[in-house]
């Protein structure tokens, strides 16, 4: 890898409500979230990747937006070398299929009932957070200091050559998209946090309605039809232990700069049994 990198952030979202007579602090007007990124790059890579996460923001199912902000910044810091999570889909055919398979798979990692039901509240509720919400996993309440932006998970890629194998193993699942890949590298981030015992996904975007579970015990699970198409909700949900120190925690996910290596210590989990697509340790 060639140092330093550079951190490419990018958010775009569009005002709603309040005509043009009522603007101001003091009329209806909200910011709605349409779509964000993020990664760590060389310098080469910066031209190319502002203008590919400008098209990504200017041709959003979730709508137009009316700003855009990306933001271009040089990481001094040397990155933290991370494995990937092991990959499997579970097959499901319903919203309420994925809702048993969740609870299942969370309550396995010793997530309470409680904490479960209000992590699935975050993730179906009306109000989408640009970023993540922070659970805890047994009184199940939130500690995410502003509950409308969540926690971003930022500074984050992947070294070239283990992007290069991880897009061939994805390809022959057929399932070698720039979705599951993010998403991949962002739960391998995310189970990397020391505090973090879990992660719920559910994408925001109308048309995409396969999400995933993650952790160090069972890996990247991914569970189609865990919502309806056409909903416009989603979100993102990071189960945290009782004592978790929740400021380290979200030092960490949005500031501490972090590659995915293949060469790095794999973990090794137990789950699945019945999984398509699966590597790593058993
Ligand atoms: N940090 C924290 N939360 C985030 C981040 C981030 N960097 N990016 C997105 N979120 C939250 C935010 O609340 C969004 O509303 C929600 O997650 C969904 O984001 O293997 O596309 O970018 O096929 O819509 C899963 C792929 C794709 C499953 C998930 O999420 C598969 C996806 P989206
Ligand atoms: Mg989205």
């Amino acid at each position: 890898m060639v140092y330093p990198l550079w951190s490419i952030r990018m958010r775009a979202s569009m005002t709603v409500g309040g005509g043009h007579r009522c603007r101001g602090p003091l009329s209806n007007q909200k910011t709605v979230h349409i779509s964000g990124a993020e990664g760590l790059y060389k310098l080469s890579e910066i031209e190319g990747v502002t203008r590919y996460y400008l098209l990504r923001a200017m041709n959003h199912s979730r709508g137009k937006p009316d700003t855009v902000v990306i933001t271009v910044e040089r990481v001094r810091e040397r990155p933290i070398a991370i494995p990937l999570l092991p990959v499997s889909t579970e097959s499901c055919d319903s919203p309420d299929d994925a809702r048993r398979l969740v609870s299942r798979l969370l309550s396995d990692t010793g997530i309470s009932e409680k904490a479960i039901r209000s992590g699935l509240r975050v993730v179906t509720g009306k109000k989408v957070m640009r970023g993540a919400s922070l659970v805890f996993s047994v009184s199940g309440s939130r500690a995410e200091p502003d509950m409308e932006r969540g926690v971003r998970v930022s500074r984050l890629g992947i070294e070239r050559s283990s992007e290069r194998a991880l897009s061939r193993r994805l390809a022959k699942a057929g399932i070698n998209t720039m979705t599951v890949k993010e998403a991949l590298i962002l739960a391998s981030k995310v189970a990397s946090c020391r505090g973090i015992v879990a992660e719920l996904c559910v994408s925001d975007d109308p048309d995409y309605t396969t999400g995933y579970v993650a952790s160090k015990k069972f890996g990247y699970v991914r569970i189609p039809n865990i919502k309806h198409k056409g909903s416009l909700r989603g979100g993102r949900v990071f189960f945290i232990n009782e004592d978790a120190d929740v400021e380290q925690i979200i030092n960490y996910l949005e500031k501490t700069p972090v590659i995915v290596r293949q060469t790095a210590m794999a973990y090794r989990t137990g789950h699945p049994k019945k999984s398509e697509t699966f590597w790593g340790p058993r």
